[in-house]
């Protein structure tokens, strides 16, 4: 009996060992995702930690980035981990003349723990994420109140449809653009993805936001940018050979700023359909 014990004290003692690191990354990570998942947006503008990223321009884009940065860590430290141990096992378990290999029959209990921590880190972060992928697409801005904008990807360009001066699209007055998208700063941006031949994927790289257009359906995405910028738009789906050069450009103007660009694209569409007649 007292030689059974003794055996499970130092089983407990050698899984408590290896198991420690672990579980304190869990709560490292609780605690990170935690304020990840739940704290107020990210101002993007002050985010220090951006590295090799291009600058963050939305608040979602800041939100991302904590997310990015935390799985980073999370990753990062697992991998020092199990190479450290990789290399100190390679070292200390290496062949010597005349030591015959230990008989391992399993530990049913770090077996448990290495199979609960990363179930727990995958739960955390599906936790911590939860807040941004909502923020990006399930809570969506009213279409009364944003800015709607119809953008009809095809090979290899991004059409683009402004309701004219009806407020509706699909009517003789709708202003359109081809690889130029023109936006309001601070101002609720819906835009409607309809591809007209293959898949595409609108893409911002600022924004960390990437939307597949489907042929067939309507996708949305929505995004607000607080300060003016020019971006580039990419396509981020293999769509076919010129793929590569289906780039758009996305200026962000001062509102009163777009407001005098859109007025001015009111009043020579007005002058197209006068000469038309
Ligand atoms: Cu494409």
């Amino acid at each position: 009996m007292r030689a059974r014990l003794s055996i499970l004290r130092s089983r407990l003692h050698s899984v408590g060992r290896w198991a420690a690191p672990p579980a304190f990354a869990v709560l490292l990570l609780l605690a990170a995702g935690t304020r990840a998942g739940a704290g107020p947006v990210a101002d993007s503008s002050s985010h220090g930690h951006r590295w090799w990223l291009p600058a963050a321009s939305t608040a979602v884009a800041g939100r991302i980035d904590s997310l990015f940065i935390l799985i980073l860590w999370i990753t990062s430290a697992f991998l020092v981990l199990v190479v450290a141990l990789f290399v100190a096992f390679v070292i200390r378990y290496r062949h010597r003349e005349g030591r015959r290999a230990a008989h391992v029959t399993g530990n049913m209990l770090l077996e448990i723990v290495w199979m609960a921590v990363p179930a727990a880190c995958l739960i955390a972060i599906a936790y911590a994420s939860n807040g941004a992928w909502s923020a990006m697409k399930e809570e969506f801005p009213r279409e009364s109140e944003s800015l709607v904008i119809i953008v009809k990807p095809r090979q290899f360009q991004w059409d683009v449809v402004y309701a004219g001066a009806d407020g509706r699209f699909e009517t003789a007055d709708d202003i359109t653009a081809i690889n130029r998208l023109d936006v309001p700063a601070g101002r609720n941006v819906i835009v409607k993805l309809m591809a007209q031949d293959v898949i595409h994927s609108f893409f911002v790289p600022q924004f960390r936001m990437k939307q597949d257009a489907v042929p067939g359906m309507t996708t949305e995405m929505w995004f607000n940018v607080p300060a003016p910028g020019t971006f580039e738009i990419a396509c981020a789906e293999l769509c076919g050979l010129g793929h590569y050069r289906m780039q758009g450009r996305l200026i962000v103007h001062a509102p009163a700023e777009y407001d005098a660009w859109y007025a001015g694209r009111l009043r020579e569409k007005a002058a197209e359909s006068a000469n038309a007649r």
